[in-house]
């Protein structure tokens, strides 16, 4: 983002989201009430996590750092309607450094054209460059490559194939 500030100038913010009835935030152990799980499931299978799991997996981010999961609440139903995920990856190149990565964006499906989708993508990753990170990187499905590329990510030329081994 260094590069071309200037481009990259959110009209909206975690500060102003420009509603008054919803909240970016991290997550909090409550948001297992509120939905969350739910709305993970519009990204991928999640499987059906009890509550004890949810918790472990919590206290572990939480012990290990360098997860940032973030939420936008809607108040007025306590429900989660968005949400994404800033991982920390520590580094020898660069000088030491952090990379930071996207992951696990999702909206719900109910409040697309607000907007939401660029609040909490905005947000994160203001937050990897506050953070020190020297770049964020992502992937995603081919037809979501023009939204992020308005958000200014970009593919890199000679770089830009995500490969994956599932297990
Ligand atoms: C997308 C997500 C990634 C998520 C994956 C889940 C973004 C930018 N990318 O690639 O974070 O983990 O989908 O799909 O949100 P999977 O279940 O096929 O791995």
């Amino acid at each position: 983002f260094s590069k071309s500030p200037a481009k990259f100038n959110p009209q909206i913010s975690a500060a102003q989201p420009g509603e008054d009835w919803m909240v970016v935030r991290p997550l909090q152990r409550d948001d297992y009430n509120k939905g969350f799980l739910q709305l993970l499931s519009q990204l991928t299978s999640t499987g059906n996590i009890s509550r004890k799991q949810f918790d472990e997996r919590f206290t572990q981010m939480k012990n290990a750092g360098g997860y940032y999961v973030t939420v936008i609440e809607d108040k007025r139903i306590s429900q989660i309607i968005g949400a994404a995920t800033l991982t920390i990856e520590q580094k020898f190149i660069h000088n030491c450094s952090v990379r930071g990565r996207l992951e696990d964006v999702v909206v719900n499906d109910t409040y697309r054209g607000k907007q939401l989708g660029k609040l909490i993508v905005v947000t994160v990753s203001l937050l990897a460059q506050e953070l020190g990170c020297y770049k964020m990187s992502l992937d995603c499905k081919d037809k979501l490559i023009k939204f992020y590329e308005s958000l200014g990510y970009k593919l890199e030329p000679g770089n830009s194939n995500a490969m994956n081994m599932r297990f």
